[in-house]
C-alpha cells in the first residue's frame, strides 16, 4: 500500500511523500495525501506544513498507468489533492528535491510556498505522453511565472532546473543543504511573521502582447508537432488562463485533459514511455550482483561505426581505445572524431570541460596488441564473415581472459562469429545504429552460448551508455533490419506496380515516418541494400526480390554519396530530385518484365508497408527472437524513425485491431509480393482470438 506519512517537528507538520520508486499519484497516495493535510489543518500545534518526498524524486507525477481506468477518476483526484493544499488556513511549503514533474509539480503549485534543493529538474512533460497537466498547472503556472515561460516549458515538456525557476519566481528558496531541515525552518519562519497564504489562484498573468505570444506558438506547432492533437491544446489551455477566470480555465483545462485521454496518440505514447523501460527486463536472467563493471573498452576497427562506437563510449566516462592496423584509416578516425567534438563545442552542446574531458578519453592504436587491458571489446570491421573470423580469432589469443566480448554486425550470424572463440560464453552481439553516438536503440543480441553474466553485463553498459538496449536472439537481421527488409521488398514492388518513388516517399512521410524508404536508402547507400539483397537471394531464394533498384546500382547510383541514386543530387545538396533517369531504368525493367501498371493509392502504400512490419514483428516474436512484441516497438521508435504518436508497429496493428490487419493483408494478396503478406500464423491466431501482440 502506497501512503505518504506524517510527521511532527514541533510546530511544523512534514507530510513525506512515499510510493516508490517516483512517488507517483496513485489513487491510494493521493487519498494518504489529502488525509494527512486535513490531521494538520485540525491540529492547533501545527503552525505550517512541509511537503517532501522519499527516495530520489519529490514527485514524478501522476501514475500514469491508472490512466484510462476508474483509479484515475477516483476522488481525490490529483487536482483536489493540489486544492486541498491550496485552501489549508496554515503555510504549506513544498520542498522539492531532484525530481518534480506532471502531477508532483501541479502539487508543488498548490502550495503557497516552494523550496527546493539546487538541480532539480522540474517539469510539466505530459504533452510527451500526449496530453497536458491535468491538475491545474496551466492556470497556476502561467500565473507564477508568466505565460510565455509557462506556455515554453508546457508546449515542449522540457524540466528546468531549481535555479532557474527561482530567478523566474517560481522556487521562493533554493535550499543549500539538508533539505528537509531548511524546510521546516523556512516554514517556521513564515509562521512566525504571519506571512500571506499565496494563493496562485488569485494571481494575475504577467506577458506583453499575448496574442502574439500564443499566435507564434501556433505556428511552432503546425511546424515541429502537427501529428497529434496534445501540443495545440496545451496553447489553448494557457490562452484559457491569460483571458478567462481561474475557475472556468480549471474546467476547460479538465474538459481537454479528458479528451486528449483517450486518444489512440496518447494511449501510444504512454504505451512507448513504459516499452522502453520494461525492454530492459529479461524474463530468467537473475539480477547478477558484483557485475565486473566497464571502465575500459576497446573498439576493433576504425571506421564510421567504430568511431561512433568511440564516442558513444568516452560520452558516458569510459576509456576507449580505437584500434585499426590501417594507419590512413586511423587518422580519419582522429580527424573525424575531432571534428565532432570541435563542433559540437562551437555549437554550444558540450562545454570546453567536457570537450577536453571526452576527447582525452579515446586513444588510438596501431597494433592488435592495444586491446589487452580493455574490459571489453568490440569487433567493428567490415560485414564479411572470413574477416570477422579472423579478427576474433586475433581479439581471442590478446584480450584479458576476463574480458567481455561483442560484435557490431548488423546481419550476420553471431553464432558463427562466437565460434571462432574459445569461450562464446562471454561474446554477445552489441548492434549500434549509425550514427552510434547519437542514435538511442542498441540490439544486445544474445547469442546461443552468452551467457547470463554477459548479457547483464551488456545491459548494464547499454544503461550507462544512455541506450535503449533491446535483448534479441540471433537471425538474419536481428528484429529492426529482418523487418525492413520485408518493408523495402513492399515499397520496391509498389513502384514496379505503378507508383513512383516520390509517391511512396511522400505517401509514408505524410502518415508520420521520418524518411521514406527511398530517402532512406539514398541516404544509407543504396549499394549496402544491394549487398543485402545479393547474401538474401542467397539465403532466401525462395523471396522475390525488385531487380530495378540492383539496376541503379550498377549504373553506380547508391544515392548521396554518388551525387544520384533513385533521386538526383545537386553539388553539396542533401535534398533529393526526382530523376527522370530512374524513372526511365524502371519503366525499362517493368516493361521487360511486362508487369501491368495500376494507379497505387497512398492508402495501398501505407497499408501495406506499415502492416508487412507488424507481420514480419509476428514472425519475430512467434521465433522468441524477442521477448515481447513492445520491445519491437521500441526497436522501431527507437532506431527507425517509427512515429512515436502511434506506438511502434505492432501496437498500430493493436490499434487497427489485428482481426482488421488480417483482413487488410489478405485484401492484397493479388498484388505482384501478394505472398509476402500472408498473414503469419501468430498474428492470424491472435486475430481469430480477438487478442492483441501487447497484452
Ligand atoms: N507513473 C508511473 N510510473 C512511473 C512514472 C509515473 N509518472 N514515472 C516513472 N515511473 C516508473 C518507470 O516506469 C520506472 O518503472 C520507474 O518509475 C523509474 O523510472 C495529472 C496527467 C520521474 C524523471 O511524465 O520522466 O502527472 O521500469 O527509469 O530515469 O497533470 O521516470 O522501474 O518498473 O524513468 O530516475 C507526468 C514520467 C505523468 C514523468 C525519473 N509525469 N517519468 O527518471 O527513472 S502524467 C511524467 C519520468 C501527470 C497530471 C498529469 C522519469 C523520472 P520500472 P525511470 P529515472
Amino acid at each position: 500500500m502506497s501512503t505518504a506519512r506524517l510527521d511532527l517537528h514541533d510546530d511544523i507538520a512534514v507530510i513525506t511523500l512515499d510510493n516508490p520508486p517516483v512517488n507517483a499519484l496513485s489513487h491510494a497516495h493521493r487519498s494518504s495525501i489529502v488525509a494527512h493535510l486535513q490531521a494538520a489543518e485540525a491540529n492547533n500545534r501545527i503552525r505550517a506544513v512541509v511537503l517532501i518526498g522519499a527516495g530520489d524524486a519529490f514527485c514524478g507525477g501522476a501514475e500514469i498507468r491508472e490512466f484510462n481506468t476508474p483509479a484515475a477518476l477516483a476522488a481525490p483526484i490529483t487536482r483536489q489533492v493540489a486544492e486541498a493544499a491550496e485552501a489549508l488556513k496554515k503555510p504549506v511549503v513544498a520542498a522539492i528535491h531532484k525530481v518534480a514533474m506532471g502531477g508532483g509539480l501541479e502539487l508543488a503549485l498548490g502550495c503557497h510556498y516552494r523550496v527546493a534543493s539546487a538541480g532539480a529538474a522540474i517539469g510539466l512533460p505530459e504533452v510527451k505522453l500526449g496530453l497536458l497537466p491535468g491538475a491545474g498547472g496551466t492556470q497556476r503556472l502561467p500565473r507564477a511565472i508568466g505565460a510565455a515561460a509557462a506556455l515554453d516549458m508546457i508546449m515542449t515538456g522540457e524540466p528546468r532546473k531549481s535555479q532557474d525557476l527561482a530567478t523566474l519566481g517560481l522556487i521562493d528558496s533554493i535550499i543549500e543543504g539538508d533539505l528537509l531541515h531548511g524546510a521546516i525552518g523556512y516554514a517556521r519562519a513564515l509562521a512566525d511573521r504571519a506571512a500571506p497564504l499565496r494563493r496562485l489562484r488569485d494571481e494575475g498573468v504577467a506577458g506583453d502582447n499575448l496574442p502574439a505570444l500564443f499566435a507564434a506558438a501556433r505556428e511552432r506547432v503546425a511546424r515541429e508537432w502537427r501529428a497529434y492533437p496534445a501540443p495545440v491544446c496545451c496553447i489553448e489551455v494557457v490562452e484559457a488562463a491569460a483571458f478567462r477566470p481561474f475557475d472556468e480555465g480549471i474546467r476547460f483545462e479538465r474538459a481537454t485533459f479528458l479528451r486528449l485521454v483517450e486518444t489512440p496518440e496518447s494511449k501510444a505514447l504512454r504505451h512507448a514511455f513504459f516499452a522502453e523501460r520494461t525492454a530492459a527486463r529479461v524474463p530468467g536472467l537473475a539480477p547478477l550482483k558484483d557485475l565486473p563493471p566497464i571502465q575500459s573498452v576497446a573498439i576493433v576497427g576504425a571506421g564510421t561505426m567504430g568511431c561512433g562506437i568511440a564516442m558513444t563510449m568516452a560520452n558516458a566516462g569510459l576509456s576507449v581505445v580505437l584500434v585499426d592496423v590501417s594507419s590512413s584509416a586511423l587518422e580519419r578516425a582522429r580527424a573525424s572524431i575531432a571534428d565532432t567534438y570541435a563542433s559540437a563545442l562551437a555549437r554550444g552542446r558540450i562545454d570546453a570541460k567536457a570537450h577536453e574531458r571526452r576527447t582525452s578519453l579515446i586513444q588510438f592504436g596501431a597494433e592488435l596488441s592495444a586491446i589487452g587491458k580493455a574490459d571489453l571489446v568490440i569487433e567493428a570491421v567490415f560485414e564479411d564473415m572470413a574477416i570477422k573470423h579472423k579478427v576474433f580469432a586475433q581479439i581471442d589469443a590478446l584480450a584479458r581472459p576476463d574480458a567481455m566480448l561483442a560484435t557490431n554486425t548488423s546481419t550476420l550470424d553471431v553464432n558463427a562469429i562466437a565460434r571462432a572463440t574459445r569461450d562464446p560464453g562471454r561474446l554477445l552481439g552489441l548492434h549500434f545504429f549509425s550514427p552510434a553516438n547519437v542514435m538511442r536503440l542498441l540490439e544486445i543480441v544474445r547469442g546461443e552460448h552468452t551467457s547470463d553474466q554477459t548479457l547483464s553485463r551488456g545491459l548494464a553498459l547499454s544503461r550507462r551508455i544512455g541506450k535503449v538496449g533491446v535483448v534479441c536472439g540471433v537471425c538474419d537481421g536481428f528484429i529492426g533490419n529482418r523487418m525492413l527488409e520485408e518493408y523495402l521488398r513492399q515499397a520496391y514492388t509498389l513502384v514496379e506496380e505503378g507508383a513512383t518513388p516520390q509517391a511512396v516517399d511522400r505517401a509514408l512521410e505524410a502518415w508520420g515516418l521520418a524518411m521514406g524508404p527511398f530517402r532512406m536508402m539514398d541516404m544509407a547507400g543504396q549499394d549496402i541494400g544491394w549487398a543485402v539483397r545479393k547474401r538474401l537471394k542467397i539465403d532466401h531464394p525462395d523471396k522475390r526480390y525488385s531487380t530495378w533498384p540492383d539496376r541503379l546500382c550498377e549504373a553506380g547510383r547508391f544515392g548521396q554519396k554518388t551525387g544520384a541514386g533513385v533521386y538526383r543530387y545537386d553539388a553539396g545538396s542533401r535534398v533529393g530530385q526526382p530523376d527522370p533517369e530512374t524513372a526511365r531504368l524502371i519503366a525499362q525493367v517493368v516493361a521487360e518484365q511486362g508487369t501491368p501498371q495500376r494507379t497505387v493509392s497512398d492508402e495501398e502504400i501505407v497499408e501495406r508497408c506499415m502492416l508487412v512490419l507488424a507481420n514480419e514483428g509476428a514472425r519475430i516474436l512467434h521465433e522468441g527472437i524477442a521477448l515481447r512484441a513492445s520491445d519491437i516497438d521500441v526497436v522501431y521508435l527507437t532506431g527507425y524513425g517509427f512515429p512515436r504518436y502511434r506506438g511502434g508497429p505492432m501496437l498500430y496493428a493493436d490499434q487497427l485491431g489485428l482481426a482488421h490487419v488480417v483482413q487488410r493483408l489478405r485484401a492484397y494478396s493479388g498484388a505482384l509480393m501478394g505472398d509476402a503478406l500472408a498473414p503469419a500464423p501468430l498474428l492470424a491466431t491472435l486475430a481469430s482470438e480477438g487478442r492483441r501482440f501487447n497484452e
